[in-house]
């Protein structure tokens, strides 16, 4: 389980669009976020581009920090 913290969600529809950005990438999966503290936890199969998984948070308009 890898984690990282988002800043910028402020509901649950927030939620989901990170949610689905995240498990579009190959290798990642079962993504459960905490709304309230932003912590934004994720198992992946092998190698996951940290940086590339921040971009697809980027792209949708949040903040990873
Ligand atoms: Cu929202």
């Amino acid at each position: 389980m890898d984690s990282l913290k988002v800043k910028g969600m402020n509901c649950q529809h927030c939620v989901s669009s990170v949610t689905q950005a995240l498990e579009q990438i190959d290798s990642v999966h079962s993504v459960t976020i905490d709304l309230k503290s932003g912590l934004v936890q994720y198992e992946t199969n092998g190698d996951v581009d940290l940086e590339a998984l921040k971009a697809a948070i980027v792209k949708i308009g949040f903040t990873p920090e």
